[in-house]
């Protein structure tokens, strides 16, 4: 990235339209190199699409670049390092650019400490959190253990991390689970805005980015960190150092009830275990945390945050696909589509796919006289393909396998998919965005397993023309019902950034949950010891001397 951002900021023809600008002393030039995108099929050079900013700060090297972004863009060929063109950027509210003007001076919104104007930093007391006696999880190798889970963790300089071979209570749940692509088309229509369509871990990858995490900072507690790898510029392979992090983290109450007869109460306290990585993919960052619970449910949860991706507008002007951030800083509306890959085994790998619905038993002066009956009704996944969303009768998606009946429900063991119902890619399904992201169409995706069909829009998707992903493999031939299959689930979501996402954003968080579903025959977790405060050491706060002790923990068990 470094040689190509002085590659272009070092070109003459980029210097002579810098000269244009006639920026006052203290202020730079500072470029973000993006992928340029599909809008030709004849277009077969490997391009690099240049967006200028204006570095102020007086030489403070974490000034926010991205507060004042400039009106051209250079185009250059990758690895010959030709210059191709300058494209010039709308500042108005139509599609029409103007050759670059002198730059009129507006005021940078700084994120960094140094520079953000925040002198008073709010009071805020140490929360800390120790293990005395050391973690509950063990780590041999790659393998985890952990309260009933057993699985795998490697790293990969494509997907970030993947777990492997999970398994809870001595049971098999999945074979493997990973990030499988992540797509960021963007809705501002106007020429090159058209082609920002970012594919972020087939076009640039999510371990090859991954940060190297420190302890009290991206992860507390007591932490053990895996290395990630990435290939360096000159084919060596080097070491990203703790680029994973796993740790236990207490996440509220699992469950709970109180015998109003008695007042004695069971109480048992959530704890999860989180394997976690960071990438940033230049402008933003993206936390991807897999959370094993102690109740056997897995939460796959995904925070975007790091800075917004912004274009140049003019003074006292709106534009109907984006939000005014900053003084002549605009964030166009855009979508983050990524594709979990999940490889079931619930209780070995022939599997099904079924989505049950939940509708209105139809009154009945017998059965149902009164009109207020409702029942789920399943239908199953035979041939690869897709599930429609369907929010307003409560469609839930579950893997089950049809050789193992619930001795107590008498009907297949399973683990359910829950995810909201999501907005899924906007653009029209002749564009390039679709074509080449077909997997952003669906919610959820079912196909047969097939060695090295891992990510959902194909292996080679910079200035892609089709999704060679799932655009091929859903099928609809191949047999999934009772099979090795694999479901790619897709969390969508549609950002229409606000001025508070702005200099720096705080996370908007996104889940999808594997639930177990008539897979234990009770509630797995009654082996958790019961919360109380000999264990925990939780003290009165001192803020209020009024406060009288709380009896929530007080049991005579
Ligand atoms: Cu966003």
């Amino acid at each position: 990235m470094g040689a190509l951002e002085e590659l272009c900021n070092s070109h003459p023809r980029v210097l002579e339209e810098v000269a244009k600008l006639q920026l006052p002393k203290g202020y730079q030039i500072r470029n973000d190199p993006w992928i340029y995108g599909t809008d030709d099929p004849n277009e077969k050079r490997p391009l690099v699409q240049f967006f200028m900013y204006v570095l102020a700060g007086d030489g403070h090297s974490e000034s926010n670049h991205y507060s004042l972004p400039l009106k051209f863009s250079p185009v250059f060929e990758a690895y010959t390092n030709k210059f191709v063109r300058i494209d010039y950027l709308p500042g108005g509210f139509d599609e029409k650019t103007t050759p670059t003007q002198p730059w009129q001076k507006v005021p940078c919104v700084e994120y960094h400490p140094d520079l953000n104007n925040e002198t008073i930093p709010r009071d805020v007391k140490p929360l800390l959190i120790s293990q005395p006696e050391g973690p509950s999880f063990k780590v041999e190798g790659s393998k985890v253990t952990w309260q009933g889970w057993e699985f795998r963790v490697s790293s990969s300089a494509r997907e970030g991390f993947a777990v492997y071979d999970v398994n809870f209570k001595g049971r098999q749940v999945f074979y493997r689970i990973s990030l499988s692509e992540m797509t960021v088309p963007y809705g501002d229509p106007r020429a090159p805005y058209h082609r920002k369509q970012a594919f972020d871990l087939g076009d640039v990858g999510f371990g090859v980015t991954g940060n190297h995490l420190n302890l009290g900072c991206d992860c507390l507690g007591v932490i053990k960190y895996m290395d990630g790898y990435a290939v360096h510029p000159n084919g060596e392979p080097s070491v990203i150092p703790n680029t994973i992090c796993m740790h236990e983290q207490d996440d509220g109450l699992l469950y709970k009830h109180l015998n109003y007869r008695t007042n004695n109460a069971v109480v048992a306290r959530k704890r999860e275990f989180v394997v976690q990585t960071i990438a940033t993919v230049a402008n933003y960052e993206y936390i991807i945390n897999l959370k094993f619970v102690t109740d056997g449910s897995i939460d796959i949860e995904t925070r975007a945050t790091g800075i917004l991706s912004t274009m140049p507008i003019d003074e006292d002007v709106t534009v109907p696909w984006g939000t005014i951030v900053g003084p002549n800083v605009m964030a166009a509306y855009h979508q983050h589509i990524l594709s979990f890959r999940i490889d079931p085994a619930i209780d070995g790998h022939k599997n099904s796919v079924v989505y049950d619905d939940v509708v209105k038993l139809p009154k009945d002066d017998k059965l149902n006289p009164f009109g207020i009956g409702f029942v789920t009704e399943r239908k199953f996944v035979e041939k690869a393909g897709h599930i429609d969303q369907s929010p307003f009768t409560n469609r839930q998606y579950k893997i089950i396998n049809e050789n193992k009946i619930n001795p107590i429900s008498k009907n297949p063991v399973g683990y359910k998919i829950m995810m909201p119902a999501r907005q899924m890619i906007l653009a029209d399904p002749d564009s390039f965005n679709v074509r080449r992201a077909k997997y952003a169409t669906e919610q959820v995706w079912v196909t047969k397993y097939r060695d090295h069909e891992l990510y959902a829009a194909g292996e080679f998707t910079n200035q892609s023309q089709n999704d060679t992903g799932l655009g091929v493999w859903a099928n609809g031939i191949d047999p999934v019902r009772n099979e090795d299959l694999v479901v790619w689930a897709t969390m969508g979501f549609t950002h229409i950034p606000r001025v508070e996402d702005f200099p720096v954003m705080p996370v908007e968080t996104h889940n999808i949950h594997l639930v177990p579903f008539n897979f234990f025959d009770k509630n797995p977790a009654l082996d958790i010891p019961q919360a109380n405060n000999n264990f925990n050491k939780s003290i009165l706060a001192k803020v209020d001397t009024k406060s009288e002790p709380s009896a929530c923990c007080k049991t005579n068990l």
